[in-house]
């Protein structure tokens, strides 16, 4: 049973400040003076999880990701890198916010009754953060909420979100036929460059893509990587200060260049540049360029998905293989040009579910091969156990089929298939513009975008909102639907749709449309019905 009189020394270390917590999308996610309580409690949480599972290691990734440097978070990693089972979130959120010790005895005592937790059983977490300053304390905290339950523990110091994601597969498979690879840092860095370098090799290198990396953990360990990629990759890092915080993700990153549609501060584009921006810690990435015309052009998540599903479906073709689907998973934020090429120009089945990785990722295990991207470029593909299979049992009857068959055996250890990986999927798009020999502009000729707007509605009280049919339809409050249904009709190509955010304390309005003026006129009158 619980040691009571530790837990209330090491609770009493950690008060709970009087706040409400909500484990959702993101995991835990504020202000990081206020985390302390909570990440105490994940330990417990993640130690709880672990022995539920009998003792398989849970992880724990202390960061806010795109978010100012004052924030912080935590996420839960399940034993296969996914993220925690549905279900737990709830119980991250009551144990958080339980008022006193007691209550939170009560409650790990509920958990250990209604799911049937043998807390015989042995428990093993392992955990990283990202460069926030910040981070280290929090850990303290974490390491305390790990002790109440004499939870086995690793340190993984600082890492990228999907470092920390493949750690967990790895350990979870050591020594089985499911392995994934070798359990460390470098077993990763080594994995996915032995597979960079077979597929690029003897094509002509490209010129150095620039890449942003906001100023965060991306940073220093895409430097780190570079010293196993030697050669076969060739980058100009920018934004890579880790020393003052302040700049974290500060005019830089994914998110940044994704919603303002510019630039990061500190990098000079021109026309010749192939530039991509990392997120803060690193499990997003976006492309972009410039056009002749001094335009700035984007690639975001859906491109890549296009990008990749085209290269993917090729190989397949080329590779001689006739049982393989391949499939793509969009959020309704996907730019309906990118469904259109999909499904009209590459044939492709396409499905929408809710946004938030988990639901993409749990889609994408659905088709053979599933590609899944969130427009923010958060995103990667999986390969099911048959496709695998497949893959590796085929040799090709031809030089060309043969070849085919290596790449996409490479492709498949190049993806960290746990979660979207900003290094992984860099690696991705360079192949495929290795071997195609491809600039930005041709892989932006696949379709053109749809002019879109994503506005944020300030409402009283977002939870009034409730959305079907993947985010795509409202059915509360009463007769809203109807409301904007009536105005989406009288624009070209027009698509709009309205939901809570799970993240912010506001309601998101997206609007796309034939031109950029009627966009923008879509996108004021929806959310002018939503205000
Ligand atoms: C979370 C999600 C991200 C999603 C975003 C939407 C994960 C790991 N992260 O950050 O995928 O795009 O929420 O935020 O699932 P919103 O609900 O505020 O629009
Ligand atoms: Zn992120």
């Amino acid at each position: 049973s619980v040691n009571v009189l530790s837990l209330n020394t090491l609770s009493d270390l950690h008060p709970k400040p009087d706040t409400t917590f909500t484990y959702g999308t993101a995991g835990f996610r504020m202000k990081a003076d206020l985390l302390d309580s909570v990440i105490f409690r994940t330990g417990i949480i993640a130690a709880l999880r672990s022995k539920k599972l009998g003792g398989k290691v849970i992880g724990v990734m202390i960061t806010a990701s795109h978010n100012p440097a004052a924030d912080n978070g935590v996420k839960l990693v399940d034993p296969m890198g996914e993220m925690l089972e549905g279900s737990w979130e709830a119980h991250a959120t009551a144990l958080s916010n339980a008022q006193t010790n007691e209550q939170v005895l009560d409650y790990i005592h509920v958990m250990v009754s209604s799911l049937k937790i043998d807390l015989t059983n042995p428990a093993n977490v392992v955990y990283g953060r990202d460069t926030r300053p910040s981070g280290e304390a929090l850990v303290s905290a974490l390491e305390d909420g790990l002790k109440v339950l004499g939870a086995q523990s690793t340190d993984y110091g600082i890492l990228t979100t999907p470092q920390l994601h493949y750690l967990t597969r790895c350990l979870n498979t050591v020594n089985t036929p499911e392995s994934y690879g070798e359990p460390t840092v470098e077993g990763y860095y080594k994995k996915l460059a032995a597979a960079y370098k077979v597929l690029v090799e003897g094509k002509p290198k490209l010129s150095p893509v620039i890449l942003d990396c906001a100023n965060g953990v991306g940073a220093p360990k895409f430097k780190e990587f570079m010293n196993f990629l030697g050669d076969s990759f060739a980058v100009k890092i920018v934004n890579d200060d880790i020393e003052n915080s302040s700049k974290l993700n500060l005019n830089s990153g994914a998110d940044f260049v994704k919603t303002g549609q510019r630039a990061p501060v500190g990098l000079k584009m021109t026309p010749q540049d192939r530039c991509a921006s990392f997120d803060g810690d690193a499990d997003r990435i976006v492309y972009y360029y410039m056009d002749e015309d001094n335009t700035f052009k984007l690639l975001d998540g859906d491109k890549i998905a296009g990008l990749a599903a085209m290269f993917i479906i090729d190989l397949v073709k080329a590779a001689g293989i006739d049982n393989i689907s391949v499939g793509v998973v969009q959020t309704a934020y996907a730019n309906g040009a990118s469904t259109q090429y999909l499904r009209n120009t590459l044939n492709v089945p396409v499905s929408c579910v809710s946004t938030g990785v988990k639901h993409l990722h749990h889609e994408a295990l659905k088709y053979d091969v599933g590609v899944y991207f969130e427009a923010n470029g958060h995103g990667t593909v999986v390969f099911s156990p048959t496709a695998l299979k497949t893959i590796y049992s085929t040799e090709g009857s031809s030089p060309a089929q043969a070849s085919a068959v290596r790449s996409l055996r490479a492709l498949s250890e190049v993806i960290n298939q746990t979660v979207g990986d900003a290094f992984s999927d860099l690696l991705l798009v360079e192949t495929i513009l290795t071997q195609r020999q491809w600039t930005p502009k041709i892989w932006d000729q696949a379709y053109s975008d749809l002019p879109n707007r994503l506005v944020k509605v300030v409402v009283k009280e977002r939870s009034i909102f409730k959305t079907v049919d993947a985010e795509r339809k409202l059915v509360e409050p009463a007769g809203l639907q109807d409301a904007i249904d009536a105005i989406v009709l009288k624009f070209r190509d027009g698509r709009s749709f309205v939901r809570p955010s799970g993240t912010e304390d506001v309601v998101r309005v997206y609007a796309e449309a034939a031109t950029r003026p009627e966009t923008d006129e879509l996108a004021f009158r929806i959310g002018g019905l939503v205000f």
